[in-house]
């Protein structure tokens, strides 16, 4: 059975999730965070101390999406869009979006906020990031017209993968107004008994 490094609320819950969908298990082993500090021993498994790690075999990952593609693959999921399905090509432009584009602009939300310095230059910062996400948010609430998912009229990685951030600012109770289609997709997802048993795991 594959081994999966997770912390609560990092992006280990995207890959609980996953395995939740697919009916399948990992043995989870949940660290303090950040492991970097908190389990500097976990730096043998990813030098990077960056949550998740998932071991598999001889197999060691540590990208989120790589390791549920990775699964869904594995199981032979319609999580994944294949090559050659109509809505490849936007299923792999939102399973990005996910990532690259919202987690980025969240991500120094998060980080910057918690540096111990304060002033008008971090001030900048955060203000930059926010916009940046609103905007970026803006797309999702346009691409949700009429969709229930982001592609394919199902549930895809790519919503697994854009839940995730959209879930953060939940938790966090970050002040970011949503439309109203993507608080009603954000609900629809939470809402999933898979994602509910994943949002458990501790
Ligand atoms: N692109 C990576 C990012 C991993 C990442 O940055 N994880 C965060 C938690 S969600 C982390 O561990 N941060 C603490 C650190 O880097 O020490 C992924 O999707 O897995």
């Amino acid at each position: 059975m594959a081994t999966l490094y997770h912390a609560p609320h990092a992006r280990s819950l995207r890959v609980l999730w996953t395995l939740e969908e697919l009916g399948a298990k990992a043995d989870v082993k949940t660290l303090p965070f950040p492991p970097r500090e908190k389990q500097p021993d976990y730096l043998k498994v990813n030098p990077t101390g960056a949550i998740p790690a998932m071991v598999d075999g001889d197999r060691v990952m540590t990208e989120s999406l790589a390791i549920c593609e990775y699964l869904a693959a594995k199981h032979g999921s319609s999580l994944l869009v294949a090559p050659g399905e109509p809505e490849r090509v936007p299923f792999l432009e939102w399973l990005w979006y996910g990532e690259s584009t919202l987690m980025t602009p969240l991500s120094r939300l998060g980080r910057v906020a918690s540096l111990p310095v304060k002033g008008e230059a971090i001030d900048v910062v955060l203000a930059d990031a926010r916009e940046s996400l609103l905007v970026r948010l803006k797309s999702l609430e346009q691409r949700l017209e009429g969709r229930d998912f982001l592609v394919a009229g199902r549930l895809t990685l790519a919503d697994v993968s854009v839940g995730y951030p959209l879930h953060l600012i939940a938790v966090f109770g970050i002040d970011m107004p949503l439309g109203t289609r993507t608080a009603a997709y954000r609900e629809r997802l939470r809402t999933r008994p898979a994602f509910v048993r994943a949002a458990a795991i501790k």
